[in-house]
């Protein structure tokens, strides 16, 4: 938390800001330890506030350890603006990605000082994970692997998608899980051609492949997960061809992650199999995103990325082929990128599961 703190003092003094304001769930809890919902970090060259009110003063206390604590009785800008003058503070750095326009107008009326926009400054340093939360990622991907292993033995032909969602999100919370770092996707059949089919009505069906898409947050860290299997044998041979395609460019796209790589060097390599394999147009997104606090931040293996991945970026890989009218496959993995090249945080095996069988 410490150097947290230190490399946002870094930016300050390089742009001769005074102070550094966010209001983020993410960014607060990355720079404070804080994991309630209402609060606001500021932090100064030489100190680092908390700011909140008395419904999370004690979780603050214990929470926030690097930095002060102040509880307010009117609200979070003119506690601020009071802090300010206290600490002869003259400019405020704000996330302009973060805050409305109507809250920009409030905070300039509200503090005496000058606002300085900022964007992605707290979000460019979180995408190199520290080993404390590598460890925490870990752990969320583990649990996620554990409730896919649990989804294979629980799925039957008639049972419905979002039942199936729902004990997967029951199963995750029992292995310590928060809950899922997103809507559980899971999308059958036909539904399968639907990239983010969020689990529908549908019943799931003999001789259908099955894209599951999901993941957990333990301790605030996300992972993020995705398989396709089939009930019973599939009915389409076009969809087991398409499973080995999408497969052979995930498993070279997973490859070719190492540090110096650019993000569209990796899109490049999965698309490129896709592509020479008939599929292109069917792949219509892009190869992965950054994983963290968040289950989609920086940094995106995207045509348009041209930075270079470094050691301690978390990055998904996760390339698929929808058909209208037929269905689809993704499959997806959680790639650490180390000095040597990178750690596959995932076990599961990738080849066709044909479930029930
Ligand atoms: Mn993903």
């Amino acid at each position: 938390m410490k150097k947290r703190i230190e490399a946002v003092q870094a930016f300050l003094v390089a742009n001769n800001y005074d102070a550094f304001y966010t209001e983020n769930g993410y960014n607060r809890q990355y720079l404070s330890g804080f994991t309630g919902t209402t609060g606001a970090v500021l932090i100064t060259k030489t100190d680092a506030y908390f700011i909140t009110d008395f419904r999370y003063t004690q979780q603050a206390k214990s929470q926030c350890t690097e930095s002060t604590v102040v509880e307010h009785t009117t609200t979070l800008a003119q506690a601020v603006a009071e802090l300010a003058v206290q600490q002869k503070i003259a400019t405020i750095a704000v996330e302009i990605d973060h805050i409305s326009v109507a809250y920009y107008q409030i905070l300039e009326k509200t503090w005496p000082v000058q606002l300085m926009p900022t964007q992605r400054i707290i979000e460019d340093i979180r995408m190199i994970k520290q080993m404390d939360e590598i460890v925490l990622m870990k752990k969320a991907v583990e649990i996620i692997e554990q409730t896919y292993a649990f989804v294979l033995e629980t799925v039957k032909p008639g049972m419905r998608e979002c039942d199936l969602a729902l004990e997967a999100e029951t199963y995750m919370r029992r292995l310590g899980a928060s809950g899922p770092s997103f809507d559980t996707i899971i999308a059958s059949g036909w539904r399968g051609a639907l990239p983010h089919g969020r689990a529908s009505e549908k019943t799931i069906e003999t001789g259908e492949l099955v894209t599951i898409d999901f993941g957990a947050f333990y301790q605030g860290y996300a992972s993020d997960m995705t398989r396709t299997f089939a009930l019973g044998t599939p009915a389409s041979s076009q969809m087991v061809d398409i499973y080995e395609l999408v497969l052979k460019a995930q498993v070279a796209g997973v490859e070719a992650v190492a540090p110096g790589k650019t993000c569209k060097s990796i899109d490049d390599v999965t698309r490129g199999i896709i592509t020479a394999g008939g599929y292109g147009p069917e792949f219509g997104h892009t190869t992965g995103h950054g994983l963290g606090l968040e289950v989609h931040e920086a940094p995106r293996l995207s045509q348009i990325v041209e930075l270079p991945l470094q050691p301690g970026m978390v990055v998904t890989v996760e390339p698929g082929i929808y058909v209208e009218g037929l269905g689809g496959v993704r499959i997806e993995d959680d790639i650490l990128v180390t000095e040597m090249g990178h750690e596959n945080l995932m076990t599961t095996p990738k080849q066709l599961i044909i479930v029930g069988e």
